[in-house]
């Protein structure tokens, strides 16, 4: 995957749009385990009501792992590399749950940005989101 000049371009600034805004975090994790209710098994010891704070927190930290991922797109690998371990050995996440994640950051990015959100936007985050969504999975091989 090459993510082009206009395509990193795209994405910082529609990241910078987003990423700070409180309810993004939320409301990824809240359309996947409504969209995708069988996602709810890897959080057991979660309260996964609407607006909880384990959900709040959860997004957040994901929001957070996007954003060091948009700060170094040329060292994905390294960047990711503990929560890769994380996901694969600890967590043991099937990997077509990563997906399913990517298609609810794509609609709550869409839903946010509206317009904004034009094909090429969607094309540069479809990128960005299999390389995250490889490496994180890579280790599982
Ligand atoms: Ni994921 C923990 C980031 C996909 C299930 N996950 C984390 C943490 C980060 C993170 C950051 C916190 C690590 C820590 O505390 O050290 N997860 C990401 C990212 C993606 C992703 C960036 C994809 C873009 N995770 C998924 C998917 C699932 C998932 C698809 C399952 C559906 N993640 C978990 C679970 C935990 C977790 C479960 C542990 C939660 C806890 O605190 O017990």
């Amino acid at each position: 995957m090459v993510l082009t000049a206009s395509d990193r371009q795209v994405l910082q600034s529609t990241w910078g749009k987003v990423s700070g805004c409180d309810d993004i975090a939320a409301e990824i994790l809240e359309r996947l385990f409504l969209v995708y209710p069988a996602t709810k098994t890897y959080f057991p010891h979660f309260n996964l009501a609407r607006g909880s704070s384990d959900v709040r927190h959860q997004g957040q930290k994901i929001v957070k792992a996007l954003d060091s991922a948009l700060k170094h797109l040329d060292n994905l690998r390294a960047t990711l590399a503990d929560l890769a371990d994380l996901h694969a050995y600890n967590l043991r996440v099937d990997p077509v749950n990563f997906k399913l994640l990517a298609k609810c950051i794509h609609v709550t990015l869409a839903t946010h940005l509206r317009g904004e959100y034009s094909a090429l936007a969607t094309l540069a985050w479809d990128k960005l989101l299999a390389e995250v969504s490889e490496v994180l999975c890579e280790k599982y091989r």
